[in-house]
């Protein structure tokens, strides 16, 4: 079967030194690691180097995002970036906002999940309850896509066209109405 059922837009991130190398050459190995987990890999953005956020949480992160089809369900899915997460993650991370790898799970073909009101929800979240709150299921598209510049600047590398289910806006849209301060050193490698 050369049929795949769905396409999915993840996002990479590292911003510590892993097993793998420096971030750059960890978010390589991963990319690599995703066919062994039932992933086809479509598109990969430029990498790009990024300011920590929040601001003084850690070092610079390099992020980028990548398109893929496979047949796996969303939660198979999320679960398989987890072990690839796992597998160039340190055994303990000290403090929020350093990280070895991180695999986030953006979009899934246009799938709202749980439901627009949950996923409303957490998207509208003010931001000191975003500090604290972690939502304990998928929520899809994820929640913070339309804020980061960190995410939409590789996202419109390989996906301008598309669209937030929710937002109605496509990813080159959510770009042109981020503040010019959510881009500020993002710069692709
Ligand atoms: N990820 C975070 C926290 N802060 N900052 C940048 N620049 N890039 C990230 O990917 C990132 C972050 C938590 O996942
Ligand atoms: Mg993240
Ligand atoms: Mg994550």
């Amino acid at each position: 079967m050369t049929e795949f059922r769905s396409e999915a837009l993840i996002a990479l991130g590292a911003n510590l030194s892993s097993g793998a190398g420096s971030p750059s050459e960890t978010l390589v190995q991963a990319i690599s690691a995703l066919p062994a987990e039932g992933m086809v890999i479509r598109a990969v953005s430029r990498f790009y180097a990024t300011p920590c956020f929040p601001p003084g949480a850690g070092p610079d992160y390099v992020n980028a995002v990548i398109k893929v089809k496979t047949n796996l369900t969303p939660e198979q899915l999320l679960a398989a970036l987890h072990r690839v997460e796992q597998r160039f993650g340190r055994e303990r991370q000290e403090r929020w906002g350093m990280r070895t790898l991180d695999l986030d799970l953006l979009a899934m073909d246009d799938l709202v999940l749980p439901d627009p009101e949950t996923q409303s929800r957490w998207r509208r979240l003010p931001a000191e309850e975003q500090r604290r709150l972690v939502p304990e299921e998928l929520i899809l598209p994820h929640p913070r896509l339309q804020d980061r510049g960190f995410v939409l600047a590789p996202l419109v590398d390989i996906a301008p066209g598309w669209r937030h289910p929710l937002l109605g806006r496509t990813a080159a849209e959510l770009l042109a109405a981020l503040p010019a301060a959510e881009l500020a050193g993002v710069t692709p490698i």
